[in-house]
């Protein structure tokens, strides 16, 4: 009887751990400083791979198209698209081949970007 309590209490830690403890590719421990970029420039290239946008935070100009330029080297299928939710827009990102992908004028200020069920995450900040 102890010894299942025992067993249970192990695996909810398990659990928790796996949900909320483990997070593989955190984007947020390693890549700050070579996270952000600016995209006026116009030829920053976005990879997504290990679950990351490669920049992930991108800073471009409010009120005029933006040409963003993605290169997907992560194969699961979750990955291979990208939404622009606040522009209404989504992407299919063909594998280890560079796609374009224009957006319309955007307003200042923060507007996400993510793959199909938001593991990849991106910030367009724009001003
Ligand atoms: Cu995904």
């Amino acid at each position: 009887m102890i010894l299942i309590n025992v067993l249970g209490l192990l695996l909810i830690a398990l659990i928790i751990w796996w949900f909320w403890l483990y997070k593989p590719g955190d984007s947020s421990v390693s890549v700050t400083n070579v996270s952000e970029a600016n995209i006026s420039g116009g030829d920053i290239v976005i990879t997504v791979e290990n679950g990351i946008y490669q920049p992930s935070r991108l800073k471009v100009s409010a009120g005029q198209p933006t040409t963003l330029t993605f290169l997907r080297k992560d194969a699961s299928p979750c990955a291979a698209t990208v939404i622009f939710p606040d522009s209404e827009l989504s992407e299919e990102l063909p594998l280890n081949k560079a796609k374009a992908v224009v957006l319309p004028p955007m307003p200042p200020g923060e507007h996400p970007f993510t793959c199909q069920m938001q593991m990849y995450r991106g910030t367009l900040v724009v001003n």
